[in-house]
């Protein structure tokens, strides 16, 4: 059903890509448009705010590719997870039909422990369609490749990161970017202006494999807070953290992979850096 639709209301004249999914790599094919320039939407800790799903279907029609990094969902709302799931499934197909969509869960997307006997966004690691690309999944895309990185919430799971990072190193292009809930150590982007949330691994793995972006969520008010923000750089790698904020329209960042700048919208603030 949901391949379905995502294949129907697809846009057609699409550039071949390719996309490698569990260790298997299938051509695709996927229209970025125009002069190789690239334009990525990004957002993150939505949990279940819906009019925040409503802008972002709009916005999908003015970008190629839209990464929601986690916390899709919310824990804590009345409305059952398993409504949410429904729900949000439909908004993810409609963003689907207009850009090429990647989902990376939060901790706030788990629905019950999946092989490895360790809790999983099982809903978001099926997702397995042409533009509609969740937990697991690795895609090319006009040279830039995309790896989306399930929330891991015990050490087989988080092998499975490791694992899933080293197979996409292998052959990597220049550009190479990663989905991932909570953002590294020893950046600002773990600060939530009391304490720091630091993801240790992922500074690890940004350190070995040094992608050029990864787009990060899960300290919402990092970008607002002193000593904190939505940007930060280990290395020669750029992080990002747009927050999380009430408001018609959600904060987000939109890449240009043609002028190697990001733009942050952050409600009460903007601001755009080159990261390249
Ligand atoms: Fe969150
Ligand atoms: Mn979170």
């Amino acid at each position: 059903m949901l391949r379905a639709v995502v294949l129907q209301a697809h846009r057609t004249s699409r550039k071949a890509a390719s996309v490698a999914v569990g260790g298997f790599r299938k051509e695709l094919v996927t229209e970025l448009g125009h002069d190789r320039r690239v334009r990525i939407l990004v957002a993150s800790d939505l949990h279940y705010r819906l009019p925040h799903y409503d802008w972002l279907v709009r916005a999908c029609e003015d970008v190629d590719v839209v990464a929601l990094d986690g916390d899709l969902a919310d824990v804590v709302s009345p409305v059952p997870f398993g409504v949410q799931v429904v729900v949000l499934e439909r908004y993810l197909v409609s963003m689907a039909a207009r850009a090429t969509l990647l989902a990376a869960s939060g901790n706030h997307d788990l629905d019950g422990p999946g092989e490895l006997g360790e809790q999983v966004a099982s809903w978001l690691r099926d997702l397995r369609h042409q533009t509609l690309l969740g937990d697991g999944a690795a895609v090319d895309l006009d040279g830039i490749r995309f790896t989306v990185c399930p929330w891991w919430d015990g050490p087989a799971t988080r092998d499975a990161v490791g694992a899933q990072l080293a197979a996409a190193a292998v052959d990597r292009p220049e550009t190479w970017v990663w989905l991932y809930h909570a953002p590294p150590a020893n950046t600002v982007l773990c600060n939530d202006g009391r304490r720091v949330f630091p993801d240790h691994e992922l500074a690890a793995w940004i350190e070995q494999y040094q992608p050029e972006l990864v787009m990060c969520g899960h300290i919402h008010q990092a970008p607002w807070v002193d000593g904190g923000s939505w940007h930060a750089q280990l290395d020669r790698t750029w992080v990002f953290n747009a927050g999380k904020q009430i408001g018609p329209i959600p904060p987000h960042i939109t890449i240009d992979t043609e002028s190697g700048t990001a733009e942050w919208y952050g409600v009460f603030a903007s601001e755009t850096v080159s990261w390249r």
